[in-house]
C-alpha cells in the first residue's frame, strides 16, 4: 500500500494538463467516488493497527497535495486563457495590449512653439537650471536692489546669494551670447523656479520659452511681424495681435503682447474677461546695457527678445482654467491630449 500511495503522489506531482478538461478528468480519476485515492481510503480502514499511523499520515499528505495541485493548475490555466479550450503552450494567442501613454500637454505646446520659431530660422538652446547671479540677473541689467533678486521671489541654493534656481530662461540666451557672435537667433525652452504661493494661476515650477534675435539692423517692426506670425500659427490664421507699452530691465522699449481671444472671436467672454484680448507674452528691443554686458557692440548690432509661459499658452489654447492640472498627472486629464497635436 505504501508503494501505491507513493506512486500516486509522484503522478500527482508530475501531472501537466493541457486544458481545464484534463484537470477535471484527473480529479475524478483520483478524488472521485470511484477514484484511486478514495479506494485507498477504503482499504485504509482494514490495515493493521500498527500501520495506521504511518499510512494515515501518508494518505493525508497525498490528499492535500492532490487538492492543492489541482487548484494551482486550474488557476494557472484560467489566467492564461479566458476560454476553456486554450492550452498553456499556445504561442499563437494574441498578447494583451499595453495601454499607451500620451505626451504631456506642456510638451506638446512647447514642441509646437519651438517648431514655429525653427521655421523662422531659430535654433534651440539649453542651459542649467541651477545658475549664478551673473547669468540670471547681472548680465541682464537687473539693478542690485531689484525685487526679483529678493529671497521672496528667488530660490537660493543653501543660502548662497550667488547660486540660485533660474527664475527665467534668459540665462540660456546670456550663455549663448558668451559662446557665439551675432547674428544670433535662438529659442530657449526650459523649466523655471519662483518662490510663489501655488494657486490656479501660479506655480513655483513652470515652463518658459524665450527667444533672442541679434543682428545688424534688427528693428521693432521685425519683432512685430515675427510675433504676429507666431500668434497666427498657434491661435489660428484669424488671430491679430496688439502691443501695450511695458517695462522689463533687459529690454527698451518693452511691450506686452495680446492676441485676439480665439474663444469668442474678440466679442468678449469670461476667458478674456470681456475685453476680447488675451495676454500671451512680453517682448522688447534688447537694452544696450545688456548688449554691452555681453560684449556685443550696440553701435553695430541691435536685437529683440521675447518671453512667454508655456502653461499660460496651453491654458489659453485649450481653455484649461486651473494651471495645477498640469502638475497633478491625472491620466483622465492627460489622455484628453492624446490626439491634440
Ligand atoms: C515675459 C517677458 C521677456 C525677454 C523676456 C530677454 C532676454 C535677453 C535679453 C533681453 Cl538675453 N530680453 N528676454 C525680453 C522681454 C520679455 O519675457 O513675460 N515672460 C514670461
Amino acid at each position: 500500500m505504501i508503494d501505491k500511495i507513493n506512486e500516486l503522489l509522484q503522478r500527482v506531482e508530475e501531472f501537466t494538463p493541457k486544458n481545464l478538461a484534463e484537470i477535471e478528468d484527473f480529479r475524478i480519476r483520483i478524488l472521485g467516488k470511484k477514484g484511486e485515492l478514495t479506494a485507498l481510503m477504503e482499504a485504509f480502514k482494514s490495515v493493521a493497527p500498527e500501520q495506521k499511523r504511518e499510512l494515515g499520515q501518508l494518505l493525508n499528505k497525498l490528499k492535500t497535495t492532490a487538492l492543492e495541485r489541482i487548484n494551482t493548475l486550474r488557476e494557472q490555466l484560467q489566467d492564461a486563457s479566458a476560454d476553456n479550450g486554450a492550452t498553456i503552450n499556445d504561442m499563437t494567442r494574441p498578447g494583451s495590449a499595453e495601454q499607451l501613454g500620451s505626451r504631456h500637454p506642456i510638451s506638446l505646446v512647447r514642441n509646437q512653439i519651438v517648431e514655429v520659431f525653427s521655421r523662422l530660422g531659430y535654433t534651440v538652446a539649453d542651459g542649467p537650471e541651477i545658475e549664478d547671479d551673473w547669468h540670471v540677473f547681472s548680465a541682464l541689467n537687473f539693478p542690485p536692489e531689484h525685487p526679483a533678486r529678493d529671497m521672496q521671489d528667488t530660490f537660493f541654493v543653501e543660502k548662497n546669494p550667488d547660486i540660485l534656481l533660474r527664475t527665467h530662461t534668459s540665462s540660456i540666451q546670456v550663455r549663448t551670447m558668451e559662446r557665439q557672435k551675432p547674428p544670433i537667433r535662438v529659442i530657449c525652452p526650459g523649466r523655471v523656479f519662483r518662490n510663489e504661493a501655488i494657486s490656479y494661476r501660479a506655480h513655483c515650477i513652470f515652463h518658459q520659452i524665450e527667444g533672442l534675435y541679434i543682428d545688424e539692423g534688427v528693428s521693432f517692426a521685425d519683432m512685430k511681424q515675427s510675433l504676429l506670425y507666431f500668434a497666427k500659427e498657434i491661435f489660428g490664421e484669424n488671430a491679430v495681435i496688439r502691443m501695450r507699452p511695458s517695462y522689463f530691465p533687459f529690454t527698451e522699449p518693452s511691450a506686452e503682447v495680446d492676441v485676439s481671444c480665439n474663444l469668442c472671436g474678440g466679442k468678449g467672454c469670461p476667458v478674456c474677461k470681456g475685453t476680447g484680448w488675451l495676454e500671451i507674452m512680453g517682448c522688447g528691443m534688447v537694452d544696450p546695457n545688456v548688449l554691452i554686458a555681453n560684449n556685443i557692440d550696440p553701435q553695430k548690432y541691435s536685437g529683440f527678445a521675447f518671453g512667454m509661459g508655456v502653461e499660460r499658452i496651453a491654458m489659453l489654447k485649450y481653455g484649461v482654467k486651473d494651471l495645477r492640472l498640469y502638475f497633478e498627472n491625472d491620466v483622465r486629464f492627460l489622455h484628453q491630449f492624446d490626439t491634440a497635436l
